[in-house]
């Protein structure tokens, strides 16, 4: 990774899942000073703003269990095509959310300009439910399997063409939490999986190797990482809507960052589901940023 011109898109979107405040997600990154951060590297940054997103208390009410369905797609195709134009000009995209749910919309814009995206989605959960599958209604537990092709027509869609990625170029590192639903899924798709298990078993840096490995056997044409802030442990992540005890280390999630960093193969990221109403003093748009110098090229010495 040479110096970039990264193009920073916010997101503010808090209708993939029924709590309040992760909307202040990217308000609460950019305070955390990514745009210093990543200019003190040497890439150039350019902040696009915000997506605008349907307000939470005019949303439609919707025929399907799928909750704020019409206001997550009208978003989502807003995102995709956004993140397409950027990619027209040869920036490097960096999505600041919002809940998860916004990956559909990223992986929708990205999706047409490689022939084979590989994706790392750093995450707790593997975010394969579909309407059928989900415990909860909520589209921020969906967005992968709605990538892969997976899910409500409408979602699946976005831009014209599906799937947006394959299951067999997409990476999961951090899962703790899955439901019946998606662990059937994962078996019958061949989707990788790197448990905290794993993690525990092999260490990170075994974990890392392997999972470049794997998407570089794919011979991938690109690398998308999906990260959410929950894949760590919420003693470092408090402000995440959905933690789960027994995460990635702070330690080792700066080390998969190095890794991803000196392999060169990134080609996009985001970073999700940072809350600060449910946060201690920004400590969780801190740690964003934090990994956002590893990945892209700080050093320590
Ligand atoms: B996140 C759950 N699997 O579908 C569901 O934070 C949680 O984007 C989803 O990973 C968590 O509601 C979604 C129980
Ligand atoms: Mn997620
Ligand atoms: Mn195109
Ligand atoms: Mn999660």
């Amino acid at each position: 990774m040479n110096k970039l011109n990264i193009s920073l898109i916010g997101v503010p979107m808090d209708l993939g899942q029924n709590r309040r405040g992760v909307d202040m997600g990217p308000s609460a990154i950019r305070y955390a000073g990514v745009v210093e951060r990543l200019e003190e590297i040497g890439h150039s940054v350019t902040d696009e703003g915000d997506i605008q997103i349907a307000a939470a208390e005019k949303t439609a009410p919707t025929d399907t269990n799928l909750r704020n369905l019409k206001e997550v797609t009208d978003a989502s195709t807003t995102l995709a095509n956004k993140i397409h134009d950027v990619m027209e000009n040869g920036q490097f995209p960096l999505i600041l959310g919002g809940d998860h749910s916004i990956a559909i919309g990223t992986l929708a814009g990205l999706g047409d300009r490689y022939e084979n995206l590989g994706v790392i989605w750093y995450d707790a959960h593997a975010d394969l439910n579909t309407g059928d599958t989900s415990p909860s209604g909520n589209i921020h537990g969906m967005p992968l399997a709605v990538s892969i092709g997976l899910g409500h027509e409408q979602l699946v869609n976005i831009r014209g063409f599906a799937p947006k990625i394959k299951p067999e170029n997409v990476v999961i590192i951090g899962a703790r939490s899955i439901d019946p639903g998606e662990r059937e899924l994962i078996k019958e798709k061949g989707i990788k999986v790197f448990t905290m298990h794993d993690i525990d078993k092999l260490g990170m840096t075994e974990v890392m190797n392997k999972a470049m490995w794997y998407l570089k056997d794919r011979e991938v044409d690109g690398v998308h990482l999906s990260l959410d802030l929950d894949g760590i442990d919420p003693i470092y992540t408090p402000g995440v809507g959905t933690p789960v005890p027994g995460g990635i280390s702070y330690r080792e999630s700066h080390l998969a960052m190095e890794m991803l960093y000196s392999s060169d193969m990134i080609t996009s990221a985001e970073f999700v589901e940072v809350n600060p109403i449910l946060d201690e003093k920004n400590k969780t748009a801190d740690v964003a940023v934090a990994l956002m110098g590893s990945l892209f090229g700080e050093k320590l010495l």
